[in-house]
Formats: structure tokens, C-alpha cells, sequence
């Protein structure tokens, strides 16, 4: 072999080894700097007036390497075509997740760490109810006070809602959970077609757990109205009496602001779930695991 072709060898091997060999970190970083470009700086997002649509726009702020990212706000349908269709073509998406829901179910997918805690801690469901209710529906008002489910029976529903409608569905955990349904309704007394309004908001999560309360209340003799509206407005509603109860809240981070908007004109009757969670979420194949590992756009 001539000299020159040895030594152009000799000159490429550093520079591949530098490039592919011991250099890993420098792959990382180009891996990390092809991935934030290839997502154009995006978080793939939801609706404008969701509690995680605000954290993540204050997560872009808390860290200097998310200079000039956006968030996308469509909705959540939006969101979830976004993500089905990325995955199906194995293209790397980042979106605004939160659990329980069953795209957990349908695809591989992770949360990124997000060591600054922009997206909060795990938090709770909490049902908040109108002034006075206790006074004026008693019976109703205990039934709400009782009201507990866990993230497994949420995700149940959520999940076969995605084949049949949330009322069926809703219907469907009833039949199969009456153990649980029996521990908010015992000594209940039946009414005959006494209104009860419960105010939601529009999301999956809620829809379940409004919808198998309803068919709780309706088994009782209420005729029951659910109202899908956004977190504010949710807040105001039973502030305002505009409404009975709501299972919706996400609470301490996700809706904390609308909280402290409306403390002392309703009633905060706790937790009806717990270790519910917002996440930076994308599809396992992505080579990323933190939300510091995300490149600024250049
Ligand atoms: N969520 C689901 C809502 C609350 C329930 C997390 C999308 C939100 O972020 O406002």
C-alpha cells in the first residue's frame, strides 16, 4: 500500500476514533442536538388553558437550555394523533403527558426527569363542593365527602372508553366494582329525581370519574347534569353556586393558581385520588432522558 494511502489512513483513524470511538459524550450531544432540532425546539401541547400547558411554558423559563423552545397548544386529541403518528413512523416527538392515561397502555413511552420539579411533585384529584351543599343535599353531600378511587380504575375506564362510549364504559366499572361503589353510598337514601350539577373538565381523566359518579347518583334517583368547562372556570362555577360539586381539580401544582383564585368560596372535601402526575413524555426509542439533556435552539 503507497505511503500517502497509509498515511490518509492513519490521519482518518483519529478522527473516526475521536468521532464513533472513545468520544461517546460528543454523540450524546450531537444525538441530543439532532433530536431538539429535529422536534423544531416544540413541545408537542394540549389546550392553552390546561394546568400543564402553564407549567411547561414555566418549565422553559426555569432552564437556560430550553432558550427559544415553544410549546404547540392544539388539544389533547391533537396531541395524542401527534404521538400515534410519530411513533408509527418511529419519528422522535416530545409531548405535555400526564398518568393515569392509557397512551401508557398503548405505547412504549417514558417521562423525562425533570430535575428542577417545573411539573410538580405527584399530585392528588381533590373534590371540591359549593358552599352549603352540606346543608341543602346531605345525602348527595356525603356521598361526595366519600368519593375515593384509584389510578387503576381510572385508566380502566379511560382505556375502554377508547371502544365504547364513557358512559358505557363508566357503566361497565359500576357493574364490576360495586365493593368500591358501595363504600361512598352506604346508608345513602334514594330521591326521587332531586337534580345534582356536577362541573368538569374535559379531559379523560375526568370524564371517568364524573361519568361513574353520575351513574352512582342516578341509581340513587338523581337527575344528574354534568357540565365540561375549563379548570377557571370550574373553580368559579361552584364558587358562584353555578354547580353542585366537581372531582376535577389537580391539585397542589397543576390548577394551585385557580385555588388560591377562588380559597374560601368553596368547599374542599380532599383527595378522591392520589399519585396522579404531569411528565415530559416521549417514545421509549428516543436516546434522551431528561428534560436538561434538551439542546437551546441555535
Ligand atoms: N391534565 C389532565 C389537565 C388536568 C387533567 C393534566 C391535562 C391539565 O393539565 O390541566
Amino acid at each position: 500500500m503507497k505511503k500517502s494511502k497509509y498515511r490518509r489512513l492513519l490521519t482518518v483513524l483519529p478522527i473516526s476514533f475521536i468521532l464513533f470511538g472513545c468520544e461517546s459524550g460528543d454523540e450524546t450531544k450531537d444525538e441530543a442536538d439532532n433530536l431538539s432540532e429535529a422536534v423544531d425546539y416544540t413541545f408537542t401541547g394540549i389546550e392553552a388553558g390546561s394546568g400543564i400547558t402553564e407549567l411547561t411554558l414555566d418549565m422553559i423559563n426555569d432552564y437556560d437550555n430550553l432558550e427559544g423552545w415553544e410549546v404547540n397548544k392544539s388539544s389533547t386529541a391533537g396531541m395524542i394523533t401527534a404521538l400515534d403518528r410519530a411513533i408509527e413512523n418511529e419519528e422522535p416527538i416530545i409531548v405535555t403527558g400526564w398518568s393515569p392515561h392509557y397512551i401508557f397502555a398503548e405505547h412504549d413511552l417514558k417521562i423525562l426527569d425533570d430535575p428542577k420539579n417545573s411539573l410538580g411533585e405527584e399530585e392528588t384529584i381533590k373534590t371540591i363542593v359549593r358552599q352549603g351543599l352540606e346543608e341543602d343535599k346531605p345525602n348527595a353531600y356525603e356521598i361526595m365527602d366519600r368519593f375515593s378511587w384509584d389510578k387503576e380504575d381510572m385508566e380502566e375506564v379511560m382505556l375502554e372508553a377508547q371502544e365504547i362510549p364513557f358512559e358505557e364504559a363508566a357503566q361497565n366499572w359500576v357493574d364490576e366494582n360495586g365493593d368500591k361503589v358501595s363504600e361512598w353510598t352506604e346508608g345513602s337514601e334514594t330521591v326521587d329525581g332531586e337534580p345534582f350539577h356536577l362541573i368538569s373538565t374535559p379531559w379523560d381523566t375526568e370524564r371517568a370519574s364524573s361519568n361513574v359518579m353520575a351513574i352512582v347518583l342516578e341509581d340513587l334517583g338523581y337527575e344528574v347534569d354534568i357540565t365540561n368547562v375549563d379548570p377557571v372556570v370550574m373553580f368559579q362555577a361552584i364558587s358562584e353556586d353555578e354547580g353542585d360539586a366537581s372531582l376535577s381539580p389537580w391539585l397542589p401544582t397543576s390548577f394551585g393558581a385557580y385555588y388560591e383564585q377562588f380559597e374560601g368560596q368553596f368547599e374542599d372535601l380532599g383527595p378522591n385520588m392520589t399519585g396522579v402526575s404531569n411528565g415530559i413524555v416521549v417514545p421509549a426509542y428516543m436516546d434522551i432522558d431528561s428534560v436538561e439533556d434538551l439542546k437551546p435552539r441555535k
